[in-house]
């Protein structure tokens, strides 16, 4: 059984594995150099010889081979970026399980064609009256108890409109998109509070409120920055809209956040850019553009958030309203010690706390240091009120008062994630490296030091290592998130796939290692849009059903339907031009495999999958009508549509489910 101590069995086990394989395959070289007799033969050493693979070849192979039928001990929830879904990948393999349907509709789990609850939680992403049906996904979180990953849901964040979803890993469904009513996108999210009571969406572009008009003429009046958070029901697996608020932020472009834990919890940690205010070239082309514009100071604003306060002053209802939702107001928030800054340098992207919530790691696209400040440091500077006011009042604490270190990593830090013995791994963009370094007390005394870096393939954006964000980080895995890939992979014409490297960081850093002890195990490209975070979760926390709990489960309420067909009770039922039809499907059949309807009948469909065997999954098309369901064993769904075109339709089952799979049919007769 795997466990999860610093060196789990497994990989103890692996390792004595490969020490051993490596032993035997030098003994087997040594014997049989010279000889041609090992070429060809179909052992591993004639096959190692063949390929001219060296021994660390042989040995990132072996630590990423999973025989056929054993399952990875990691499971990583990878965003899909502009495929508006969520990947879901073992590690180390490396094998894609699923690309988990969000915002997008997806076919093969029949995510938005027809089945009524995959519709209602679709539209409520829709925005402005539009039907918005992709998104960008950035910041996958999963859901955390003590600060620790908990295996019970999984949120995301959709750049492009501002909306959050909440997937539920009982069925890993998406269970609600909620359209953040005050912002039109975002960016620092979704990143959740140690015990999953508040999801944090934070903004990017800064926009008036509710993203009403305003010319950027008016930029420093009118248009606002803002962070949400969003109240989580665990026991509902919902976001409680009615219990969430934003905070207005100045018209900086707020960019990463993370909550504090531990030593820091209660707070919250955003980064920023553009404190310059810049509005672009504009149409006269009298301005700056803003890759110039918003990189003229040497200092951004590391926002600093008292989340329990702010809760409060919320809760109290000193709130302003935006579109319906409360928001605190910044003078608000200034004036009840909500919100500071800290000076952070040179257009900042992540903001990373450390497991212990003791630092706050900040990197610089454009400064080759990370800086760590620290929350002690912090909290004294807040009491001494140490502070300047920026151009709205917000204090900014002074930066050599709340500085812990700071450590030149490379070209373009970018996010950091942890191990389980006190070292940092930042990703550098501009570089391509990963660079390893070394945290000061209480994990190391001889900290903030740089070990070394590990060459990846290319242009790194975010990593994550095996529990990296929790308080207890695992180690032993990374993930190089790659945004070009370049000549690793044949090139499917001119739009490449991105790289995703897995590095092997089991070993400690070592003065003969020019990687810090960092080995690079796998290339795996992903072609389906780009993810930009990941998290990696002990696959033991995960408890997902394999079958749903009861027949006539209803995957939008998680609980049985009263109305779902049974074994039975199938019919159709008119009301005059209303047609109610309970249909079973069960291996390999429907009931009732015909179905008169007239034309223009309003039709409500149920199909229950009555089968209660693991991985016995039907579909359901209906050609013309944009019908395709996914009724996994127990599954309920509900179709709803107005039988506008007559005809006759043949309908059938899209999952080769038996033998007699194809005989899985019916029709559906529209009489005109
Ligand atoms: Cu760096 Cu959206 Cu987290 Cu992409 S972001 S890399
Ligand atoms: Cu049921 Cu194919």
């Amino acid at each position: 059984m795997y466990s999860r101590s610093h060196t789990p069995h497994w990989r103890r086990r692996s390792l004595l594995a490969l020490v051993a394989l490596v032993a035997v395959v030098s003994l087997i070289f040594t014997a049989c150099s010279g000889s041609d007799e090992a070429a060809g033969d179909g052992s591993y050493a004639s096959i190692i010889e063949e390929r001219g693979f060296t021994d660390e070849q042989v040995a990132a192979a072996l630590k990423t081979y999973m025989p056929s039928g054993e399952h990875d001990p990691y499971i990583m929830f990878a965003s899909g970026g502009h495929s508006g879904q969520i990947f879901v990948i073992g590690v180390p393999s490396m094998r894609i399980l699923k690309e988990l349907a969000v915002f997008t509709p997806e076919p093969w789990q029949g995510w938005g064609f027809g089945n009524s609850g995959t519709m209602e939680v679709l539209d409520a992403g829709n925005v402005d009256g539009n039907e918005i049906r992709w998104a960008d996904t950035h910041h996958p979180a999963l859901s955390e108890t003590g600060g620790d990953y908990d295996g019970e849901f999984v949120f995301i964040n959709d750049k492009a409109n501002a909306r959050v979803a909440v997937i539920d890993l009982r069925d890993f469904e998406t269970k609600q998109i909620i359209k953040n009513p005050i912002a039109i996108n975002d960016h620092g999210g979704t990143k959740v509070t140690p015990d999953t009571d508040w999801v944090i969406q934070g903004g990017q572009y800064a926009t008036p409120n509710g993203w009403e008009y305003s010319p950027t003429a008016n930029y420093d009046e009118d248009y606002r920055g803002m962070v949400t958070f969003w109240k989580f029901d665990r026991s509902s697996g919902r976001i409680d809209e009615g219990a969430s608020f934003a905070m207005e932020l100045p018209p900086y472009w707020q960019d990463l956040c993370d909550a504090g834990k531990l030593a820091s919890d209660g707070w919250v940690f955003c980064g920023s850019f553009n404190t310059e205010r810049a509005t672009g070239e504009g149409a006269d082309g009298s301005g700056e553009p803003f890759e110039a514009g918003a990189s003229a100071r040497d200092n951004d604003y590391l926002h600093v958030i008292n989340l329990d306060k702010a809760v409060e002053v919320a809760a109290a209802g000193n709130t302003f309203d935006v579109n319906g939702f409360p928001v605190v107001a910044l003078q608000t928030s200034i004036d009840e010690g909500l919100l500071y800054f800290v000076p952070e340098p040179k257009s900042p992207h992540g903001a990373d706390v450390t497991p212990g919530g003791e630092y706050v790691v900040v990197s610089g696209k454009l400064d080759p240091h990370v800086s760590v400040y620290s929350f002690e440091k912090i909290q004294q500077a807040i009491a001494d009120q140490n502070w300047q006011p920026d151009p709205y009042g917000v204090p900014v604490l002074d930066f050599d008062a709340v500085l812990e270190a700071q450590v030149e990593v490379g070209l373009g830090p970018l996010h950091t994630e942890f191990d389980a013995d006190g070292y940092a791994y930042t990703s550098i963009f501009l570089d391509s490296t990963v660079a390893r370094w070394k945290l000061g007390p209480p994990y190391h005394d001889d900290g903030w030091t740089l070990e070394g870096t590990l060459p990846v393939h290319y242009n790194i954006g975010h990593l994550s290592a095996a529990e990296g964000d929790t308080v207890s980080p695992d180690g032993g895995f990374l993930v190089a998130l790659n945004k070009w890939s370049i000549d690793r992979f044949f090139p499917p014409g001119p739009l490449l796939p991105q790289n995703l490297q897995l590095v092997d960081i089991s070993q400690p850093p070592s003065a003969d290692s020019e990687t810090a002890g960092m080995q690079l195990l796998y290339d795996m490209p992903l072609g389906m849009g780009e993810p930009h975070y990941a998290q990696i979760i002990a696959a033991d926390k995960l408890e997902p059903f394999e079958v749903y709990p009861e027949i006539g489960w209803d995957p939008a309420i998680m609980a049985v339907d009263p109305n779902a067909p049974q074994l039975g009770n199938e019919r159709v039922e008119r009301d005059g031009n209303n047609v109610e039809i309970w249909m079973t499907a069960v291996r390999s059949h429907f009931t009732p495999d015909q179905v008169t309807l007239q034309a223009g009948d309003n039709v409500t469909w149920h199909i229950t999958n009555v089968d209660t065997s693991f991985d016995a999954t039907h579909g359901f098309a209906i050609p013309a009508y944009n019908v395709n369901l996914s009724l996994e064993p127990g599954e309920t769904a509900t179709i709803e549509f107005v039988a506008n075109q007559d005809g006759t339709f043949p309908f059938y089952c899209t999952e080769f489910c038996s033998a007699l799979h194809l005989e899985m049919a019916g029709y559906m007769l529209v009489e005109p």
